[in-house]
């Protein structure tokens, strides 16, 4: 609706209010947390108001017409903006890469770049700094002057208040290329509770799940049941919401990879209804190995791992 973006403006511009508008050094912050860019980007830093007002605002509808609606910077812009660093060697570096957010409190959420990117998952987060009832604006009042939101996740996904850090990191996988073979199994390991190597038999002993891509269907399992139910997420009670600072590298048998993170797939969080399949049309997936990572809802399929060999578990490090 035209108005709420006009008062999303208005709120852009009283940003720098909000927000720190230089970064000297040694500078005493006005606030208790400023958020900081860190890790692979050519161009971290803390995040000034210059820099949120360069970004297209987005706002994000609220759950019912009271409650309110967030506006804001897509996340993915804030670091596309920053500089992304990707090493050309590798294939499709950038899939093996992710966002960690961390809160002032110390909570930790993960944002796979390949959910984020407008070419994958198109999923781009939100870094709200204000918000909306009912069509008028005001800045952010609780919980800092910003807040990283995944929009697209259902009640109770990744939504970390006073940020103070996003950074930018490849996968912790350190798998070497397998040696380009036809796979026959994946091995499942990481921060689950009962590890082990799935053959297509034992792929098929688990609940079938059908998903349409473009003219195909492919039949496989969850992979947030494999994870979650199968093998049990090695999660840390202690910490509210531990499974969204993790996540998942699936690798192929040519080393090729892509991270999943486990918000993404989290039924609480983004819902999403990855699989690993097994047949495609009905049949053995075969030239592409036994078993193919699916993510129906990507915009192309580079995160669609063929000839899977390893999925590994990941808790995102401090
Ligand atoms: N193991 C492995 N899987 C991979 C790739 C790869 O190089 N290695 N390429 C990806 C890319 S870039 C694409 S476009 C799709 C191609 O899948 P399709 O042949 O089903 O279209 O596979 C993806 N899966
Ligand atoms: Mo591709």
């Amino acid at each position: 609706m035209p108005s709420l973006r006009i008062h999303a403006l208005a709120v852009a511009l009283a940003l720098p209010l909000l927000l720190p508008t230089t970064s000297r050094a040694g500078e005493t912050p006005s606030r208790p947390a400023q958020l900081t860019l860190a890790g692979a980007l050519d161009r971290g830093g803390i995040v000034t108001a210059a820099r949120m007002q360069a970004l297209p605002v987005v706002t994000s509808a609220g759950r019912t017409p009271a409650s309110p609606a967030y506006i804001g910077a897509s996340l993915w812009s804030l670091l596309d903006q920053a500089g992304l660093q990707i090493d050309t060697t590798q294939r499709n570096d950038l899939l093996n890469r992710y966002a960690v957010v961390t809160g002032a409190d110390g909570q930790r959420a993960v944002f796979s770049l390949g959910e984020l990117s407008p070419h994958f998952g198109n999923r781009p987060g939100l870094v709200a700094y204000a918000e909306s009832v009912r069509g008028a604006a005001s800045p952010l009042r609780e919980a800092g002057a910003v807040q990283v939101i995944a929009s697209g996740d259902v009640q109770g996904g990744r939504h970390v208040p006073w940020p103070v850090r996003v950074e930018v990191r490849r996968s912790a996988s350190t798998l070497p290329d397998p040696g380009d073979v036809i796979s026959s199994a994946v091995r499942v390991s990481g921060a689950v509770r009962r590890p082990g190597t799935f053959d297509l038999a034992a792929l098929r002993a688990l609940p079938a799940v059908t998903q349409r891509v473009g003219g195909e269907t492919y039949t496989g399992v969850s992979l947030w049941y494999l994870l979650n139910t199968t093998l049990g997420l090695a999660t840390d009670p202690a910490i509210r919401n531990h499974a969204q600072g993790m996540y998942v590298v699936a690798t192929g048998s040519d080393g090729g990879k892509a991270v999943v993170s486990l918000g993404e797939i989290d039924p609480a969080g983004g819902n999403q209804p990855d699989i690993v399949a097994y047949l495609v049309n009905g049949a053995p997936i075969e030239i592409e190995g036994f078993a193919r990572l699916i993510l129906p809802n990507d915009g192309r399929p580079t995160r669609f791992v063929s000839n899977l060999v390893a999925l590994e578990v990941f808790v995102a490090r401090p």
